[in-house]
């Protein structure tokens, strides 16, 4: 079994959408990062960072087998989840390179410009336009190039659909819906982009991805407060 620690974000939902997706059981921990969760001392010794998601495998392979593994950093845990399962990511060759790179350009580009962009936005103690302006301007460019891709090919690693897809849509529906309500001109041109979405989030692993961690599970998680208690 597979313990999931997450929340109601775009980087938690990458996790559950990659359970969804590859078929294995998962148990749900709902970490309420509103409430500080992530600063508990019991989280971060499964998360260094102090950042959800993260799993603990208690069936993981390999030289350890047998001792629970766990395994921080989304790109990470879906690498992990993948060589796993041997599902949305070849072993080797060209695609395998393409789907790390788009797998890497949403770790270092997509999440964190869009997160930065929330951040000045929503949660900065002081307004800054300039701070708005910078991450609202590099997140629209990011999903031109994104845009710029899916014209050449259905998914973003190539022919197939990947773990570069699973980590880029939650990141990208929020992003698009977000510019949608500044100015959807901005987003309205980018086709190929939104065609991709919606094929995205018509799988129903997506769907049921996006739904972790249910209310039932907040609810349970409180009740039991693995953490800040
Ligand atoms: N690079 C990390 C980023 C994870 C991350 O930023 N998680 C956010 C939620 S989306 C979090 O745990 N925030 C809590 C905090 O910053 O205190 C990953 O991809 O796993």
């Amino acid at each position: 079994m597979i313990d999931l620690y997450t929340w109601s974000t775009p980087n938690g939902r990458k996790a559950s959408i990659m359970l969804e997706e590859v078929g294995l059981p998962y148990n749900v921990i709902a970490v309420d990062i509103g409430k500080g969760w992530q600063h508990d001392q019991r989280f971060r010794s499964l998360s260094p960072n102090g950042k959800i998601p993260v799993i603990v495998d208690h069936d993981a392979e390999g030289e350890t087998a047998g001792e629970p593994r766990r395994v921080f950093e989304s790109g990470n845990l879906l690498v992990y989840l993948a060589e796993k399962t041997g599902m949305l990511l070849p072993e080797s060759g060209p695609e395998r390179t393409e789907v790390l790179g788009w797998l890497f350009f949403q770790m270092a580009h997509l999440g964190p410009m869009v997160g930065q962009w929330h951040w000045f936005k929503n949660a900065a103690p002081e307004k800054s336009e300039v701070g708005i302006r910078r991450y609202r301007d590099e997140s629209l460019r990011l999903l031109q190039v994104m845009d710029g891709r899916l014209k050449k090919m259905p998914w973003l690693g190539g022919k197939n659909y990947s773990i570069a897809d699973v980590a880029s849509y939650a990141w990208t529906k929020s992003a698009v819906e977000e510019h949608r309500e500044i100015d959807n001109r901005a987003v309205a041109s980018l086709h190929s982009l939104l065609d991709w979405l919606k094929r995205v989030g018509d799988r129903p692993a997506v769907k049921r991805g996006m739904e972790i961690p249910t209310d039932e599970q907040k609810k349970e998680s409180a009740e039991r407060a693995p953490f800040g208690s």
